[in-house]
């Protein structure tokens, strides 16, 4: 599923530099940054550098260091908000949407973090 970074969208925008984000954590392959209709007292939004659609694009085309990279930038998310599961009763959650039955807005894949109250069961 090839894809080329666009005007249109928004996230590869801002890893052009193109617009702005409230950046949590960065390294090689990944960014974290603030979701601008946050759902939860944390909401962070992961994404890998590369250009993924979405979570099965990354998985089947993604090199091993980039999901290496990626996977390791949650875990740097999840210690910055304080939310690493423990015996204090702090956790997140990390969901992702996908393709039109999954509602995904933004073609690029994003990881959700959300943390900071009980989440609640997930209903669906
Ligand atoms: O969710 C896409 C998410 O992306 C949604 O929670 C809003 C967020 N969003 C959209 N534009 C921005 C910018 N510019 N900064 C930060 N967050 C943004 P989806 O899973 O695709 O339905």
């Amino acid at each position: 599923m090839p894809y080329a970074y666009d005007t249109t969208n928004i996230f590869a925008r801002i890893l052009t530099g193109e617009i702005p984000c409230n950046k949590v954590a960065e390294n090689e392959h990944a960014l974290a940054f603030n979701d601008i209709q946050p759902q939860a007292p944390h909401h962070v939004l992961v994404i890998p550098k590369g250009a993924y659609v979405d979570a099965a694009h990354f998985a089947r085309d993604a090199s091993d260091a980039e999901i290496l990279g990626f996977t390791r930038l949650v875990a740097e998310v999840c210690a910055r908000l304080k939310v690493m599961p423990g015996e204090d009763g702090a956790g997140f959650r990390a969901i992702t949407n996908a393709g039109g039955d999954g509602v995904q807005e933004v073609p690029h894949y994003h990881l959700h973090i959300l943390a900071g109250r009980p989440l609640g069961r997930m209903l669906l």
